[in-house]
């Protein structure tokens, strides 16, 4: 798996390029080349033209620190003084530029979407949608680079990535005609039908502004209230309380352009499309109890996860695709409107048509450079890709240049080497702060003769960007919304009727926890009428579970077609980067964990090997211990061997391990709660030479999802369990009524 590392397994998290030594170096060296699984973005000039030094050139340069101008210093830990005791000079400038820098050193983070992580990759087309769009990016063979910044929406920068949210997934593909941006979700609906409403729904949804909490989450009275007032969010929500709020993993996120968009080909003609982006992981999501463990036990989770997963080669992947619907000017299709962005178009009715596969093959060497600095416009488009009449999209088109202006500080931040265009840039844009471009020439206005006419407008042949003309019916300036808009439920029932029994109990879950988190009762009662809205079992389910009688609809039920597209579950998946902790104890055979390792390497799963305390256990190297591993980190668990109490437990102090007299007592604590909630989170399990610390966590020997045997036949049990994803069969079924 790992492409040019030499440690045997690879575990993928080293901080640095080069292994640190004891002593604090003392020959002057330069700044370290990045890891190699770094890169930065492109270098471009900040008018897009090529520079031709590496990407993965460092911004530092010189063996010796300076100030910003270049001076070097000799000592940037003493201030200037008058005397060793005395007050500290006004006139220390390097004290003064080190302290005024640092004080700067924050820019206000999103509105929404804080808290995010990205990574450079690559788009290469298959050349499938040359016929409906005409954007160079989508000929065949073309290949063209990527940054993608996945995010959860509600949560400042600091907060933790399990929070129950919908999560962005920003792709910027940096083409030959300009950047393209597709700002889209990973899920294929949103709250609201009309942007004007987007700061409503953010400001019930952000922390109350009183107390200023909860953070990241949406269990809370002032969500509940909008969302209940206002129906035509129920759409977004229950996606929301589904699995998708809390996905396993980036990599095994769909992602969905919500929108319709406008294609345009060669021969100008037109076409509808929605955008998906499919995981060649497949859709996988944690429990709701595994993302609040997680949240405390590694709130980056899934930073980590991307990070890792590109660092130890496991390059995730997704197709990307189109549903492509006739141009049409009543924008429906088959009852739909296209124009309502809380609507979505089943797969049964419209296939999604692959144009190409994007993969992530470079993490960013600059947290704040790249993944902060990015910025993100739908304005970015390029010929062939147009928007449509959806009124969430228009103010969108307003809406990411502004927040710009603030959030990087004028108006030239699409001159962050990030931001930087692969295209040649010509435009008239000038001055400003923070200008990076030296423009030469004495006519930066249009129609001019002097600097020989330059910029000229570029005609149909020279790649314009198209407006391409659209029909506006004769209608009158109003603040309305079309009465198809006024649909709020019939999808909503179509989403949780297309879901598997355990999904539905999911859902069921989240509902009843969420408004069980709100504060009035009144809240709760409304919400469940729309809930009655979607489907009589899952109001009278959470209701019960709130301890509230179950409301009548108070609109006309549909009775949809199920989408089988829907559900995550039921299918096999590659298991490439997964990680599996494998838990030894001093004693266990050194070759079948050795064995066990290798098996998994073979198939690019990382395994790690949790052990009762840190170091070496003969040839193996702790990479977890008892104490600090979680069983959240792992998809899978396999003992080898006996695990007896670590010389740092607490037996008797730990009640919820089960832990105390009896089997339990012979197994450490901490290894029995971790099987505990493996076997709770419905991961597979597997045990090797000994069975004391399943037996004391209490999990059945022969029990769904339970892998044992020797070596080999473990390994393969574990991997197949693993490509499933979860051993939901090991627990019945909630009854339904
Ligand atoms: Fe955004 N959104 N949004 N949004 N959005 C931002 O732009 C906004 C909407 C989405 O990783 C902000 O650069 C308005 C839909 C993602 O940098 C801001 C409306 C969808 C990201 C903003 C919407 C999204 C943003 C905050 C209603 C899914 C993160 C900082 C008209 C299709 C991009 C920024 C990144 C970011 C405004 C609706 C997705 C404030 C006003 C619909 C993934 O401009």
């Amino acid at each position: 798996m790992p492409k040019d590392r030499p440690s045997e397994p690879f575990i993928p998290g080293t901080p640095s390029s080069e292994p640190p030594p004891l002593n604090e170096p003392t020959e002057p060296a330069g700044p370290l080349p990045p890891k190699p699984d770094q890169q930065g973005p492109e270098t471009r000039s900040p008018t897009g033209a090529e520079t031709g030094t590496p990407a993965r050139t460092v911004a530092q340069q010189g063996e010796f620190l300076t100030t910003a101008h270049g001076a070097r210093l000799r000592d940037s830990d003493h201030s200037l003084k008058a005397g060793a005791r005395g007050p500290t000079l006004l006139q220390d400038h390097h004290l003064r530029e080190k302290i005024s820098h640092f004080d700067h050193e924050r820019i206000p983070e999103r509105v929404v979407h804080a808290r995010g992580a990205a990574a450079h990759g690559v788009f290469v087309a298959n050349g499938a949608g040359e016929g409906i769009c005409r954007a160079a990016f989508l000929k065949k063979g073309v290949e063209t680079p990527v940054f993608v910044r996945f995010s959860t929406v509600l949560g400042s920068r600091g907060s933790p990535d399990l929070a129950r949210d919908t999560r962005g997934f920003a792709t910027r593909f940096y083409t030959s005609e300009g950047n393209y941006d597709l700002i889209g979700n990973n899920i294929p609906v949103f709250f609201i039908q009309d942007g004007i409403k987007f700061p409503d729904i953010v400001h019930a949804a952000k922390p109350q502004p009183d107390r200023e909490i909860p953070q990241a989450q949406s269990a809370h009275d002032t969500f509940w209230d909008f969302v209940s007032l206002h129906t035509e969010a129920q759409a977004h929500t229950m996606w929301n309380m589904s699995d998708r709020g809390v996905p396993r993993a980036f990599r095994t996120m769909e992602g969905f352009g919500i929108h319709t968009f406008r294609l345009i080909n060669a021969a100008g003609e037109t076409s509808l499309v929605k955008f998906h982006w499919k995981p060649r992981l497949g859709v996988h999501s944690v429990t709701w109890e595994e993302a609040q463990l997680t949240n405390g036990a590694d709130p980056d989770f899934h930073r980590r996860d991307l990070a890792d997963a590109i660092e130890s080669g496991a390059y995730p992947e997704w197709d990307f695709g189109v549903q492509v619907i006739p141009d049409n000017d009543e924008h429906t299709f088959q009852g739909i409107d296209l124009l309502d962005p809380t609507k979505f178009i089943p797969e049964e009715l419209a296939p999604v048509q692959l144009l190409g596969t994007m993969t992530l093959n470079a993490n960013p060497t600059n947290y704040f450079a790249e993944t902060e600095q990015v910025a993100y416009n739908p304005a970015n488009l390029v010929p062939g890709i147009d928007v449509t009449n959806d009124p969430l999209l228009q103010a969108r088109l307003f809406s990411y240049l502004d927040t710009q202006l603030t959030r990087l500080a004028g108006p030239n931040w699409t001159q962050i080497p990030i931001n930087r265009a692969h295209a040649p840039i010509n435009d008239m844009l000038r001055d400003g702060f923070h200008q990076d471009a030296v423009h030469g020439g004495a006519a930066p206005y249009r129609p001019s003769s002097l600097d020989a006419g330059n910029p000229f407008q570029a005609g149909d042949s020279d790649h314009a960007f198209i407006d391409i003309p659209v029909d506006v019916p004769a209608s009158q300036k109003i603040r309305e919304h079309s009465a198809s808009f006024d649909d709020h439920f019939s999808q909503v029932t179509l989403f949780y009727r297309s879901l598997t029994a355990v999904e539905q109990d999911h859902v069921v879950a989240a509902y009843t926890f969420e408004l069980s988190k709100c504060y009035e009762q009144t809240i709760r009662e409304r919400q469940l009428i729309a809930l009655a809205n979607i489907d009589a079992t899952l109001c009278e389910r959470v209701a019960r579970g709130l301890g509230l009688p179950a409301p009548k609809p108070t609109e006309e039920m549909t009775d949809p077609e199920p989408s089988a597209a829907l559900s995550q579950l039921g299918k096999i998946w590659p298991v490439t980067g997964r990680v599996v902790g494998l838990v030894i104890g001093a004693d266990s055979s050194q070759a079948h964990v050795a064995a066990l390792l290798e098996a998994m390497q073979a198939a690019d799963v990382v395994a790690l090997v949790v052990a009762p305390t840190g170091g070496k256990y003969g040839s193996l190297t702790a990479h977890r211990t008892y104490a600090n591993a979680a069983s959240t980190e792992f998809d899978a668990l396999v003992v080898i061997g006996a695990t007896p109490p670590a010389p740092d437990a607490l037996p008797a102090l730990d009640a919820k391990s089960g832990a105390g007299d009896g089997p339990a007592g012979d197994s450490d604590p901490r290894v029995v709660k971790m099987l505990q909630e493996a076997w709770r989170h419905a991961k597979a399990i597997g045990s090797m030479d000994d069975g004391t610390a399943p037996a004391a966590a209490g999990i059945p020997s022969g029990g769904v999802g339970i892998a044992t045997g020797s070596g080999t036949d473990v390994a393969q049990q574990i991997l197949d369990l693993l490509s499933a994803h979860r051993s939901w069969d090991r627990f019945e079924p909630a009854p339904r009524a």
